[in-house]
Order: structure tokens, then C-alpha cells, then sequence
């Protein structure tokens, strides 16, 4: 095998190799486009190496593997975190030094493959780094869009969605698997059979997709770990109906062709909202199905057909439930495939699937109707039927009672509909939630029957994000600090952050710090005037909210408390406040109505403070158009103050709490989530809590007795803030605009909004006035990065081994 060196040397040249062979041109010619495919190809290489000598040493293992399957990945840009795992940044920097390249530059052309709309596919692409990074096996799976996540830009005051093209220059990172290309089928009729006095069954005039898998190298942190991230293409099985095609039926052999990719063309935009789409459903079987196909196929080579030992080889992990039908996926495989008993099957698969749940929301759970599922996967709606009645059965004879009301809330099949939950709870051997208070919610009220009936199956893990990126790759100047200061062990070993705690009472290092963070904000503030032209002043305070549009993430509690600080300064020449940034990152699902209401509003409270030269002495507020992993990478560093407003009880966890937290900024939170966690790791003096707490909100829900309108008449700030969004001030030429925004919060507020509102204004007087005490505030900020260490992925996925999957 040949090997080749990675050095400052090797790197250049390969550079200018590789422009001459592949572009015909020399360094001074280059695009940056193509002096980042010369980089990144020469990256490649190196990363290869590692591949091919890790799948050598891989396809003797015997070890247990996992499957993550998730319907999203959004990994963000890999050149730079490539680098960083493979310790050559020094040498890679320095090449491009040398040839006179702004290594910063060239990196920011790799297009982001945003393959994922929030928190739970971000979750996985950190996964994926600390699984390599621990050396455990494991091959993440997904599908392939051609469109990731709509780009936003923002036009005439609104968010307007463009087609994100990612794939259009090609994808360096990606290799075609073709030995596993594998067919899925839809449509169709199930058919009996008798064979041997044994009855199979077989499915009759369906029509076939054809599944090609890329894939795309994960290289651990200094290790010889190199995983996989296989995304599924879909293509029509007939490359091209060469008979139509000759015949001169060109139309009708395209059609077909279309009718295949269209499977993963795109990805949905929605967030924490299910809909029942025919097409969503095929997506979701189209990379469950092929991906048990080559995991079983995988299975055979290594250990041949004693199917039994399975549990103990593999995991097959799902990413909340849209890869549920991996469950009557598998059973079908190993029945209608392998020939097994439905006993046998099952017995396997509730011991081979694991799931976690990501959200409460009940618009958020997955429900496919029957008939939908029965016509478009007739054999797999049979499996899930039976399933059914089984669960049913059990449940029954449990309560000695087979008409308990309980059963048709844990049923899989009820009211027509497929209940995709309750089908992984049944069958999985594990449910996991994603942070303390989440798992205590699944266990009392999500789940609470089920809970009751296997309580040994449930668990709750934290969620975590990876540090490599999140702080060594995002935050050059704060690594380096660190590293000056207690060293680099908590490169390995993230908890040593906490050697920081000592140094908050150095006035030196306070002083360093505070100068990483001026320089985090320079730069995020130059990014802006290059992408959007606005000049953003680092020399306030940087306010940031940075998360999907959602009413339950109170985008809108933050808002009208900017509008009731615009009034304190218009109202009163003599008031004076701490200067403030506020500075929103949020893309709202296309059809997500009030979300794109409460967007207008952001960008009206910013017009109206941009043109009131007072107001804009102490206040801005800054949209920031398309975020993205990029986006969150330059901003997240330069935050003084992180807002997790969420509702109480429904954030899951939330994971940018924790990124804000790593890079020192200090939260401004509600008793949700992690949030209750990252209170727990730097206490109550380092973090700003308001807001009911999650059983009064659940009380409250119970009641049913909130009345938004009675906190509307007592509390005159609110309520002349509130009638700004439809007086004029906020849309002089459109008044009635904001109207539903209005109504909604004074009529039914179903997030407690206004109920909140007191606590949250109060919380942000003390913030107002700690700031205003640098030392203090430094010290705040300190702590936070010193007590974030134990939210690295590294430690979620070392509990996840530890409890649930059993690695290696
Ligand atoms: C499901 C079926 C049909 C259509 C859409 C969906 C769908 C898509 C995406 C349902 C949910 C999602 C995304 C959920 C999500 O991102 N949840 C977040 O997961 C994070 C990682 O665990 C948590 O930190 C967040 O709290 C949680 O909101």
C-alpha cells in the first residue's frame, strides 16, 4: 500500500499539483474555488489513507457496530474539523502560508451540506465526531438530498426561502458505494404462499426504487478511527428504459427517472411539526429499508446465518421515531428474506433497536394514517398490524382487562392511524431522552403507561455537543488562551476545563479573556458588513438568540422586551442602560405562519430602532440572515448573553445553550431542558433563571383558567409595547400586518408569553447592571466555559455506550 507524507512540504506541492493536473493552472491563476478543491482533495487523501487501513483492520472485527439512523445530518463544513482531527492544522497553515493563501478564506468556500433543520440533526453529525473519536465502531446512515435546508434572505422585511444546490460543484467528501447499491419497494399486493407447509409471503406488482449509498469519511480526533456517513441516493432501477428510450418514448423514460430522484430531492423544512405527507413516508422507508438491507447483508458476511447472535453484533439506533420502520423493516427481512418465525424475528428486533425521543410536542409526534401506510407498504402495514394485536393482546391480559382505556392510548394501530411512538416504545429495548428533565417527562406523562408496564427500558442522557468544533475549531483565540494556561489535556479529556475555575481570580487572565472575546466580536461584526452590509458595533453588549423560529422558543418574549426598553428610552431623556446588541438567527418552516409573523417583527423592531437616533445610542438589533453551522461558528463566540426562553417543559434540551455556554457566554434562561443541567454545573450565581417552572405550566394547562388579558391591564410597559405592533409604530405603512401576533398573545398566549414576561424583564435588570461590573461579568463568563466540559458529546456518547449499545 502506497503512503504518503503529510507534511508542509508534501501539502504544497500537492496543491500545486493537483491545480495543474485537474485545472491547468497555477497558484496565481486559481479560483479560490479551485484552490479549495486542491486543498481539500489533498485533505482527502491523507483522510483515505487512514480510511483504507481502518477498513482492512474493520472487516476482520467481530466487534458489535452501531447504526445511527437519522433522517438528518447537518455536519456543516468538514475541511477544517478534518484538519484539526487529524493534528495537521500547523502544517496545513502553514503550506498555505507559504503560498501566500488566507487559509480563512479558501476554507469558507466549501458549500455547508445542510442536511438537517435543527438541534436533532446537528445532534447526530456530533455523534458521528465523538463515536470516531472514542473509536467506536459505527456508521451513521441518511439520505442523500440534492437540496439540503432552504438559504434565507431576508427581502422587503420577510424571509424569503431559496433552493440550497449544495451538490452542484460536487462533494469532494463523498464516495459512491456501488457494490451496495440495493432496491425498496412500494406499492403493490401481498400474496400467500404455501411452501412446505410453512406460509410465506410475497408482494406482487410493486415498483422498485434503486438505493445508491456515498459515502463520506468521519476521522476521529487523532486516532486511526476512520467511520462512515452513508447517505442514500434514490434513482430510478432502469437507468434509462432503454427500450422506451429507442423506441422514442424519451419522454416517458425520463418521467420515470424523475419519479425515482424525486425520492430524495429534498429535504423537508419543517421543525418540531409533523405532517402527513406520501412523500415524507417514502423517504423515510426508502433509507430504513436500504440501510437494514446492507447491515443484515454485512451481518452474513461476518458471522453467516446464525441471525440469534445479532443482538449482540449490532445496534440499530434510531434517531426519534422517522426511522421507526426499521422495527417491521427488520421483522420482514429476517422473516420473508431469512425464512425465521415471527417469534424468532421479534425476538431479535426487541433486542437489536434502540430510540430516543427528542420532543413532547404533540403536533411533533409522528402518526401516518392507515391507509396511506397499507397502500403505499402493504407487507410492512401487515407486520405493524400484527404487531398491534400482540401489544394488544399483552396489554390486555397485563390489565386483566381487555377494554382499559389505557390500551388505545398505547396502541401502534388506533383511529386509523399509525402511531409511530408507541411503536418504539414497544419494541425497542431501550427509550432514551435527551436530558434530565425530558426523561422525567416521558416517564410521567409522555410515556407514563408504558413506563409503568417496562420501567427497566427507560433512561434520559444528556445531550452534548462535540468541543472540537463548538470550541477548538470555532474559537481560535479562546483554545489558545486556554492551552496557554492549564494546557491541552482538556483536548482528550473535556472536564478539565474546570483547571480554568482558579483562573477567574486573575486579573490577567480576565483581561486576556475579555480581549479573545472583543476579537470574536470584531470579527463576527466584519462578517456581517461583507455579507450584509450592516455595521454592527463591538462595543456593546452582544445579545444573542439563535435557534429555529418557534412560539414555544419565545422568540417573541424577547422582542417585546426590546420594544419596553425602546419605550424607557424614548419616554425618558434621562434614562440611561448598559448599550445592547440584540442579534436573532432563526429560519421559519416555509408554512409556518405565525413563525414568519413573529420574523417581520424582529425586522420591524430593528427598522424602527435603526431610524430613532436615541434609541440607537443604547440599542440594536441585528437580523442575521441564513442560519447556519457556519453562521453559528462565527457568532457564537462573540455572545456576552445566550437566550434559552423556552416554555418550560417543552425544550427537550436544546444543544446551542450548551455551545453559547462553552464559548463564555452567560444564559438567560428558563428551568427547561439542559438548561436546568448548565444551572446545576455553574450555579445559581452564574446564570439567570426566570419563569414558571414546568410542573406550574402543566398545572396551568390543566386548569385551563389563563387569562393573558388580566396581564395585559396590569402591567402598563407590556401593554403599550403590545399595542405598538398594531398602532404604527412598528409598521407605519402596514398597521394591521403584525394583527395576529397581536391577538394570539392577548387572547390565548399558548407558550405564557405574558405570564412570563415579569420575571424575564426583571432577570434582564440584573444582567443590565452586572454587565456594567466588568469584573463580575468576567468572572460569570469564565465559569461558564470552565463548567461546560461535561456537555462534549464525548461523554453523551460514552453513556450511551455504557447503558444502551455495549460497543466494541
Ligand atoms: C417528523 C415527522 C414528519 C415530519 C417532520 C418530523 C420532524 C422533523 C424534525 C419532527 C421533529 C424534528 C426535529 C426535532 C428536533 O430538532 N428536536 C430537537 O432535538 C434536539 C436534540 O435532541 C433537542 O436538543 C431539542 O430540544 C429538540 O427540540
Amino acid at each position: 500500500m502506497p503512503t504518503t507524507q503529510f507534511d508542509k512540504e508534501s501539502i504544497k506541492q500537492s496543491i500545486l499539483g493537483k491545480l495543474q493536473r485537474y485545472n491547468g493552472r497555477t497558484l496565481a491563476d486559481a479560483t479560490d474555488q479551485q484552490i479549495y478543491n486542491a486543498l481539500a482533495s489533498t485533505v482527502r487523501d491523507q483522510i483515505m489513507q487512514k480510511w483504507v487501513a481502518y477498513r482492512e483492520k474493520d472487516k476482520h472485527s467481530t466487534a458489535k457496530r452501531l447504526y445511527y439512523l437519522s433522517v438528518e445530518f447537518l455536519t456543516g463544513r468538514a475541511l477544517h474539523c478534518n484538519v484539526l482531527n487529524l493534528c495537521s492544522e500547523d502544517a496545513y497553515r502553514q503550506a498555505m502560508e507559504e503560498l501566500g493563501i488566507d487559509w480563512r478564506r479558501i476554507i469558507q468556500e466549501e458549500p455547508e451540506p445542510g442536511l438537517g433543520n435543527g438541534g436533532l440533526g446537528r445532534l447526530a453529525a456530533c455523534f458521528m465526531d465523538s463515536l470516531a473519536s472514542l473509536s467506536l465502531p459505527a456508521m451513521g446512515c441518511t439520505i442523500r438530498y440534492e437540496y439540503g435546508l432552504f438559504r434565507q434572505k431576508i427581502l422587503g422585511g420577510q424571509q424569503v426561502e431559496v433552493p440550497d444546490n449544495w451538490l452542484e460543484n460536487g462533494n469532494v467528501w463523498e464516495v459512491p458505494a456501488m457494490e451496495d447499491v440495493c432496491q425498496v419497494n412500494y406499492g403493490g399486493r401481498v400474496e400467500t404462499e404455501e411452501v412446505f407447509g410453512k406460509t410465506r409471503y410475497v408482494l406482487r406488482d410493486y415498483y422498485s426504487v434503486e438505493a445508491v449509498p456515498y459515502d463520506m469519511p468521519v476521522a476521529g480526533y487523532d486516532c486511526e478511527t476512520v467511520n462512515t456517513l452513508r447517505t442514500w441516493r434514490a434513482r430510478s432501477v432502469k437507468s434509462m428504459d432503454l427500450r422506451s428510450f429507442n423506441s422514442g418514448d424519451y419522454s416517458r423514460a425520463m418521467h420515470e427517472q424523475e419519479l425515482a430522484a424525486v425520492i430524495s430531492k429534498v429535504l423537508y423544512p419543517e421543525d418540531n411539526h409533523y405532517e402527513g405527507k406520501e412523500l415524507r413516508l417514502k423517504q423515510h422507508y426508502f433509507f430504513t429499508s436500504a440501510t437494514l438491507q446492507y447491515a443484515l447483508k454485512d451481518f452474513k458476511r461476518r458471522f453467516g446465518r446464525d441471525f440469534r447472535k445479532l443482538p449482540d453484533k449490532m445496534t440499530i439506533h434510531i434517531n426519534d421515531t422517522h426511522p421507526g420502520l426499521a422495527i417491521p423493516e427488520l421483522m420482514r427481512l429476517l422473516m420473508d428474506e431469512e425464512g425465521l418465525g415471527w417469534d424468532e424475528a421479534s425476538w431479535i428486533v426487541q433486542r437489536t433497536v434502540a430510540y430516543t425521543n427528542h420532543t413532547v410536542m404533540s403536533e411533533a409526534l409522528e402518526k401516518w394514517p392507515e391507509d396511506m401506510m397499507r397502500s403505499l407498504l402493504p407487507r410492512i402495514y401487515m407486520i405493524l398490524e400484527e404487531i398491534n394485536r400482540r401489544v394488544c393482546a399483552r396489554l390486555a391480559d397485563h390489565y386483566m382487562n381487555g377494554t382499559d382505556p389505557r390500551i388505545a392510548g398505547m396502541a401502534i394501530t388506533a383511529y386509523g392511524q399509525v402511531h409511530m411512538a408507541n411503536l418504539c416504545v414497544a419494541m425497542s429495548y431501550s427509550v432514551n431522552g435527551v436530558s434530565q428533565l425530558h426523561g422525567d417527562i416521558l416517564k410521567q406523562d409522555t410515556f407514563h403507561d408504558y413506563y409503568e408496564f417496562t420501567p427497566k427500558k427507560f433512561s434520559a442522557i444528556t445531550n452534548g455537543i462535540t468541543h472540537r468544533r463548538w470550541l477548538m475549531g470555532c474559537n481560535e483565540g479562546l483554545r489558545d488562551l486556554i492551552n496557554n494556561t492549564i494546557g491541552d489535556a482538556w483536548v482528550r479529556d473535556p472536564e478539565r476545563l474546570q483547571d480554568l475555575l482558579p483562573y477567574r481570580d486573575d486579573p490577567a487572565f480576565r483581561e486576556a479573556f475579555a480581549k479573545v472575546k472583543r476579537q470574536n466580536k470584531v470579527y463576527f461584526s466584519n462578517r456581517l458588513a461583507v455579507h450584509q452590509n450592516v455595521r454592527l458595533n463591538p462595543d456593546f453588549m452582544m445579545d444573542v438568540q439563535a435557534k429555529r423560529l418557534h412560539e414555544y422558543k419565545r422568540q417573541l418574549l424577547n422582542a417585546l422586551h426590546i420594544m419596553v426598553l425602546y419605550n424607557r428610552i424614548m419616554d425618558d431623556p434621562h434614562f440611561t442602560m448598559t448599550p445592547r446588541a440584540f442579534v436573532f438567527g432563526a429560519k421559519a418552516s416555509p408554512g409556518y405562519y405565525m413563525a414568519k409573523q413573529i420574523l417581520r417583527m424582529i425586522i420591524a423592531i430593528s427598522n424602527l430602532i435603526e431610524r430613532t437616533p436615541r434609541a440607537k445610542e443604547f440599542l440594536q438589533v441585528v437580523f442575521l440572515e441564513n442560519y447556519c453551522v457556519s453562521a453559528a461558528e462565527a457568532l457564537i463566540p462573540a455572545a456576552d448573553l445566550s437566550e434559552q426562553l423556552s416554555t418550560a417543559g417543552k425544550e427537550a434540551s436544546g444543544t446551542g445553550n450548551m455551545k453559547f455556554m462553552m464559548n463564555g457566554a452567560v444564559t438567560m434562561g428558563t428551568m427547561d431542558g439542559a438548561n436546568v443541567e448548565i444551572a446545576q454545573q455553574v450555579g445559581m450565581d452564574n446564570i439567570y433563571i426566570f419563569g414558571m417552572r414546568a410542573d406550574t405550566v402543566s398545572s396551568m394547562y390543566r386548569e385551563g383558567n389563563y387569562s393573558p388579558m388580566h396581564i395585559y391591564e396590569s402591567n402598563s410597559e407590556l401593554r403599550k409595547a403590545l399595542t405598538q405592533i398594531i398602532d404604527g409604530t412598528l409598521m407605519p405603512e402596514n398597521p394591521a400586518a403584525l394583527q395576529d401576533i397581536y391577538h394570539n398573545l392577548l387572547f390565548s398566549d399558548p407558550y405564557f408569553v405574558l405570564k412570563d414576561f415579569g420575571s424575564y424583564s426583571m432577570a434582564q435588570r440584573r444582567v443590565n447592571n452586572d454587565y456594567q461590573d466588568r469584573e463580575k461579568w468576567l468572572r460569570m463568563a469564565i465559569t461558564n466555559t470552565a463548567c461546560s466540559g461535561i456537555f462534549s458529546s464525548d461523554r453523551t456518547i460514552r453513556e450511551y455506550n455504557e447503558k444502551i449499545w455495549h460497543l466494541g
